[in-house]
């Protein structure tokens, strides 16, 4: 096939998706192009089959904000002319479902099929913003195809947009358990915190939902009793106030920021525990990619998580209990037997459930499907 894909090219979990998305299907022998403003940060590395068209920003000076949803459609509609492509598959509905739907109307040659993949805010945060609803709702419902990562995501779509029962596909995310997977480079482990220190480790793009200051607050339970270090990974606005968070708590000594980095596996896999306090996520691919590494998680009990993370593989608590998963990561790191069986089961939930082996065959027969089908024109 010959397949269009668009995402936000920068750090988060949509982009990662969707870049190693494209690139394993360009494994299987897919054409692949990718459609974006950057070429996403995943992309770093030449594959045969795989093609990056970046989308063209005129900045004319009375444009304060320029218009990207439109040069996006042009771009993907100027692909999908020039390249022939069967399907454009977009990650993150706005305003991506809605530029490929005028895309789709702009017409050409072929019908272009638009397939939907919705992550999360798309749904929950920024798609119930009265200035988007609206808009997100048609764009989603005139889709050829949709798809959420989670059964959660599937049910909020359902239940915020009014879709109909059985229209949406639930296709999780994966992880290359391959390259994610425990004791990459052991030797890493004492570059990153002193001999006989457990690692507690977080990754994310550090906004207010992810509730990096719980992180540190759970951490500061686990560095009073054991000796202990937090590694945070990315960046974002809530840096500064999990900084001062760390500092009033008296642990900022044992608290590092890496900032933002594209590979993430070898770090991962000198983790003992990931902590993921988010108030709300609908799937918690970075958890997943932990889980992927042997590392047990502790987290919050909302949204896909509890899907993802079962009862074996860490603990789930209410959002802001952050004081008692500093104690649920006590629990787990103090007690070998129990982390060992937590960090195996970790492991076998990401390779038994979300390898690339075992969802992307879910991801080519939804696109056969979707091909076979009569094109979506109602809402
Ligand atoms: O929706 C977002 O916040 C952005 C998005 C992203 O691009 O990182 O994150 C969402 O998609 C990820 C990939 O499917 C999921 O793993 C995250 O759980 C989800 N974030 C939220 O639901 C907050």
């Amino acid at each position: 096939m010959k397949i269009g894909i668009t995402c936000y090219p920068t750090y988060g979990g949509s982009g990662a998706v969707a870049t190693e998305l494209g690139l394993a299907l360009a494994k299987r022998g897919h054409e692949v192009h990718f459609i974006s403003y950057a070429q996403p940060f995943r992309l770093d590395r030449f594959q045969e089959g795989v093609f990056f068209h970046e989308v063209e920003m005129d900045d004319y000076p009375l444009f304060e904000h320029p218009p990207y949803s439109l040069a996006l459609a042009v771009a993907i509609h100027d692909v999908a002319e020039g390249r022939g492509l069967d399907l454009v598959h977009v990650h993150y509905a706005i305003p991506h479902a809605t530029s490929a739907w005028i895309a789709k109307e702009m017409g050409g040659g072929k019908d272009l099929r638009v397939l939907t993949t919705l992550h999360g805010t798309d749904i929950t945060l920024v798609g119930q913003h009265p200035s988007f609803k609206s808009i997100t709702r048609f764009s989603v419902l005139r889709s050829d195809g949709i798809s959420a990562v989670s059964e959660y995501l599937r049910n909020e779509t359902e239940t915020q947009f009014g879709v109909e029962p059985g229209r949406i596909e639930v296709i999780p995310n994966f992880v290359d358990v391959a390259r994610y997977r425990p004791g990459i480079r052991p030797d890493l482990r004492d570059r990153l915190a002193e001999r006989g220190e457990r690692i507690l480790m977080h990754i994310s793009n550090f906004r207010a939902v992810k509730r990096v200051p719980d992180a540190v607050t759970a951490f500061a339970e686990v560095a009073r009793v054991l000796p202990s270090r937090l590694i945070l990974i990315g960046d974002g606005p809530e840096r500064p106030v999990a900084l001062r968070q760390a500092q009033q708590l008296g642990v900022e000594d044992r608290v590092t920021f890496l900032g933002k980095l594209a590979a993430v596996e070898e770090l991962l896999s000198c983790a003992d525990l990931f902590l993921l306090p988010s108030e709300s996520e609908s799937f918690g691919l970075a958890a997943l990619e932990a889980m992927a590494c042997g590392v047990p998680v502790v987290g919050t009990r909302v949204g896909g998580l509890p899907e993802v993370i079962p009862a074996e593989a860490g603990i789930l608590l209410p959002v802001g209990a952050a004081r008692e998963m500093g104690e649920a990561a006590l629990a787990l790191l103090s007690d070998s037997n129990v982390w060992e069986r937590a960090s195996r089961a970790a492991r076998d939930v990401a390779v038994s459930r979300y390898s690339i082996d075992k969802v992307l065959p879910a991801y080519e027969s939804w696109y056969r499907r979707v091909l076979d089908s009569q094109p979506e024109r109602s809402s």
